[in-house]
C-alpha cells in the first residue's frame, strides 16, 4: 500500500520541483546572472553566431548609423527620425490610419484582457498568428539602417521578435497599471524596440513614451520587482534623469528597453496615442521560441530570412 502511494506521489513532487526550479531560473535570468545562461546558450551555437556576424558585416555602413549605434550602446536610446526611410514610415502610418478609422468594429472583436487602455489593431492581418513579410510593418522593421544600428550594438545580426500597433486611450481617473508603471523588458538579455509615433505627442498629457537612460537606470538592473510606482523609482534616482519623448507624428526612435527603465501611455488629454513598435532581441533566445510570427511572402534575402528566423 505504502509503495503504491509513494509511487503515485513522486511524479507530482518531481513536477513541483521542476516548476520551482524554472521559476527560480526565470528570476535569476532577470538579473545579471542571466548573462551566464545567455553565454552558455550562445556557446552551443557558435557556428550560427559566426554566420550572423558575417551577415551583419556584409550590410552597408554609414557614419551616422555608427554614431546612432554608439549612442544606443552608451545611453540606451537614439532618435532615428532623420535616418530611417520616411516613405516606409508613411506606409506604416497609412495602414494604421485605416485601422483606426474602423476602430469600433475592431475593438468590438478583440478580447481586451488586462490592457484595457491598449487596443491591438492588427489581429485581422495575421494568418495563424503570423504577419506576411511584405506587410509595411515588417518592411519598416527590416530596413538596412535599422539592422545595422541594432546589429552593431548587439555585435551580430539581430532577431526581429515582433511588430505591434497599439492605440492608447485616455485612462481618466483609473489607477496606473502595467506599461504605465516603470519597468524593464525581460523578454531576453538584449531587447531593443524601434518605435514610430503615428500621432503627434505634444506634451506630457499626451502620454509620451518616458524613460530613464541606461546609465541612470543601472540601480534597477538587478531588481526583482517588475512594475514600479513613481515613488519607488524616484527614491533611488533623481527626477532630472527622466526623458519624455515629446515629438511629432512619424518621429522614430530606438530604446534599449531591457536597460532603460520606461513607461508610457499615461494619457491625461483627450487625444488617443497611436504607436508602432518592432521588438528585436540578440539571439539565441533565452526562452523557448514562440510560434512563428512571420510568414514568407515574396522574395526575401538571406539576411531578412535570418532576421525573422524563416
Ligand atoms: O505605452 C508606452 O508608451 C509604453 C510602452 C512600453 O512599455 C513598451 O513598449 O515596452
Amino acid at each position: 500500500m505504502t509503495m503504491v502511494s509513494t509511487a503515485s506521489a513522486t511524479p507530482v513532487a518531481k513536477k513541483h520541483k521542476i516548476s520551482q526550479f524554472r521559476r527560480l531560473l526565470w528570476h535569476v535570468n532577470r538579473t545579471d546572472l542571466g548573462w551566464i545562461t545567455k553565454a552558455t546558450l550562445s556557446s552551443l551555437q557558435l557556428r550560427a553566431r559566426a554566420r550572423r556576424i558575417e551577415m551583419l558585416n556584409s550590410l552597408p555602413a554609414a557614419p551616422e548609423w555608427s554614431a546612432a549605434s554608439r549612442q544606443l550602446g552608451e545611453q540606451g536610446y537614439v532618435d532615428v527620425s532623420a535616418i530611417v526611410d520616411r516613405g516606409l514610415a508613411e506606409a506604416v502610418a497609412h495602414v494604421a490610419q485605416g485601422k483606426v478609422s474602423r476602430l469600433n468594429e475592431l475593438a468590438g472583436k478583440q478580447e481586451l484582457g488586462h490592457k484595457s487602455f491598449w487596443v491591438s489593431l492588427l489581429d485581422e492581418d495575421l494568418v495563424n498568428g503570423a504577419f506576411a513579410t511584405d506587410h509595411p510593418f515588417v518592411r519598416y522593421a527590416l530596413q538596412t539602417s535599422v539592422l545595422r544600428i541594432m546589429g552593431d550594438f548587439m555585435h551580430e545580426l539581430p532577431q526581429l521578435s515582433d511588430v505591434l500597433l497599439t492605440l492608447s486611450r485616455p485612462t481618466e481617473n483609473q489607477p496606473l497599471s502595467y506599461s504605465q508603471l516603470w519597468h524593464l523588458d525581460h523578454d531576453d538579455k538584449r531587447v531593443c524596440k524601434l518605435f514610430i509615433y503615428l500621432t503627434d505627442v505634444r506634451d506630457t498629457a499626451d502620454g509620451p513614451l518616458t524613460f530613464i537612460p541606461a546609465p541612470s537606470s543601472k540601480p534597477f538592473r538587478n531588481t526583482l520587482k517588475s512594475h514600479m510606482s513613481d515613488d519607488q523609482v524616484f527614491s533611488r534616482v533623481d527626477r532630472s534623469a527622466v526623458k519624455e519623448i515629446v515629438a511629432p507624428r512619424l518621429s522614430s526612435f530606438i530604446v534599449n528597453t531591457a536597460r532603460c527603465l520606461h513607461m508610457g501611455s499615461r494619457i491625461l488629454s483627450d487625444r488617443p496615442r497611436l504607436l508602432y513598435t518592432a521588438t528585436y532581441i540578440q539571439p539565441p533566445r533565452m526562452y523557448p521560441e514562440p510560434a512563428a510570427r512571420f510568414r514568407a511572402v515574396g522574395p526575401l534575402s538571406e539576411i531578412e530570412r535570418a532576421v525573422m528566423r524563416l
